[in-house]
């Protein structure tokens, strides 16, 4: 087991020796401390001088990674193997972002083709409906989209049309449907015109009990109101890998764009679950972003692990989860278009690595996934900083924000950029008792770290970039932790007896 390893102990003996640590006082005097713990990669610069580590800290945790074979098993996550054993299945998200020439082989196929054939089908379809060419059952152009789908079927696609609202249509806009809640589809609908509306059924399975119930209701309105079943060709299409429940449901297999089971549900944005994204921001935008995407995987496959930014992400998460004891992460985007961001790395990161049986099925014996938790500064600022400072819980943090805004009105952006950079200061530097006027309640204890991670711009592609930072993060500390980061089987439990407890109150 990891607890095991000559490298995890050797970072258990060094966490002893670090408690005395005070990484103000190393900032202070150490002047290069920001210089050799911070990278820049063509633009995306992240700073992570605010921990509680030492050289040595580093080494150590680097020594962890190489011992756990992660690029061995990165390596086999992009060609294709079914590393997601329990399920029997290649994860291949990153082939969704590779250029069409690089052949990726599942079961003696290569999916490429098929990738760049839905890539073609999704560009056409979202440019027909953008330009006003798709004319509903009436004939007249589409003004409003539902994407009706839940989990990673909806806060993918909902998080990058808020974060790349700047580039959206104003023409039409675009909406979602998560909840089973009656109020969620009701108030969706409320001012629609089912002329002018069209609805994306995303589902992998196309048997998710919420989607499916929801994509009923959209289709009796629609019914209600057009009065003929031909209707639904014009306003329903499909985002899945079930061909033969899209066409039982009645939306022609022509208007489904489909993707394959090496797509996660919470990494499937990249797929045809994008579709909403190519609608709202225009398919060149949503090319930009995969080729961020794509940026990051080249940088995590040939960067060495000590400058390699997931692992180092991933790594500073490991000392905390497993030698600081630390139960929660903050992610904290200063930046309103990213206020979707917590909610989408949340189900990221805590369904991946939320596991407690290593992949030979033993309990593990040691802390895996953290509680993830955040929101947009500064509004978490007025709201549950409290904690972060004078609480009595280790809460590492990210920021996140982009150095340029796509807005020049007064001087929000500089105030912005200040409060982020006073607070991770605030964070580690903390206030002593003589500085707080003898008073305790004012007292900071410091020494709580944080990373900051600086985007030239929050466009299309260096989103694209920041996502795949994070999934690829997520990935090495399931390697790490031994566990499968690409199954659910945490989810299964709640749904069967939601059915048992339908079917015994009918
Ligand atoms: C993600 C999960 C989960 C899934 C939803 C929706 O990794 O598997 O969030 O995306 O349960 O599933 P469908 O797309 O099949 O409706």
């Amino acid at each position: 087991m990891l607890n095991d390893l000559a490298a995890f102990k050797a970072l258990q003996t060094h966490r002893a020796e670090c408690e005395n640590l005070s990484v103000h006082d190393l900032l202070v005097q150490n002047p290069q401390r920001l210089q050799t713990y911070s990278l820049e990669i063509e633009g995306l610069s992240v700073d992570f001088s605010k921990h509680l580590i030492t050289d040595q800290t580093f080494r150590l945790l680097m020594d962890l990674a190489k011992a756990c074979n992660i690029e061995d098993w990165r390596n086999r996550m992009f060609a294709g193997e079914k590393i997601n054993h329990t399920e029997n299945r290649a994860v291949l998200h990153t082939a969704l972002r590779a250029p069409a020439s690089r052949p990726v082989m599942v079961d003696g196929e290569d999916v490429m083709p098929f990738i760049y054939q839905t890539l073609e089908q999704m560009k056409s379809f979202s440019e027909k409906i953008r330009s006003g060419a798709w004319k509903g059952y009436t004939g007249k152009s589409i003004k409003t989209v539902i994407n009706i789908g839940i989990g990673g079927s909806d806060l993918g696609p909902r998080m990058v049309c808020e974060a790349l609202w700047p580039y959206c249509s104003r023409d039409i806009e675009v909406k979602f449907v998560a909840n089973i809640d009656p109020a969620d589809i009701s108030q969706a609908l409320q001012d629609c015109n089912p002329e002018t509306t069209l609805f994306i059924i995303a589902s992998k399975t196309f048997t998710t009990q919420e989607t499916m119930e929801n994509a009923q209701t959209a289709k009796r309105w629609l019914l209600a109101h057009l009065k003929d079943e031909r209707a639904i060709a014009r306003h329903f299409v499909a985002l899945s890998t079930n061909t033969q429940a899209v066409a039982a449901f009645g939306i022609d297999p022509a208007h489904m764009f489909p993707f394959r089971d090496w797509v996660g549900g919470r990494f499937s944005l990249w797929s045809s679950i994008g579709l909403s994204i190519c609608i709202a921001a225009g398919f060149s935008r949503f090319r930009a972003l995969l080729d961020g995407a794509h940026a990051m995987d080249n940088h995590f496959c040939s960067a060495p692990l000590s400058a390699n930014l997931p692992v180092i992400l991933a790594m500073l998460g490991v000392w905390y989860r497993n030698f600081w004891e630390a139960q929660t992460y903050a992610v904290l985007p200063y930046s309103q278009n990213l206020a979707l961001f917590p909610a989408w790395l949340q189900q990221l990161d805590m369904e991946s690595n939320g596991k407690g049986m290593d992949r030979e099925g033993r309990q593990v014996s040691y802390n895996t996934g953290p509680v993830v938790f955040g929101s947009s500064g500064t509004n978490g600022q007025h709201a549950f900083y409290q904690l972060l400072h004078q609480g009595t819980t280790l809460v590492p943090c990210d920021f996140i924000a982009a150095l340029e805004s796509h807005y020049s009105i007064g001087e929000q952006h500089k105030i912005l950029l200040a409060n982020m950079k006073a607070q991770s200061q605030a964070l580690i530097q903390g206030r002593a008792l003589k500085e707080a006027d003898g008073n305790p309640h004012r007292v900071f204890p410091g020494n709580r770290p944080s990373t900051t991670i600086l985007l030239p711009k929050l466009d299309p592609f260096h989103l694209g970039r920041l996502l795949a930072l994070y999934e690829h993060k997520i990935f090495v500390q399931g390697i790490i932790w031994n566990i499968n980061s690409f199954d659910q089987f945490g989810v299964e439990l709640g749904k069967e007896l939601a059915i048992k407890i339908l079917a015994s109150e009918e």
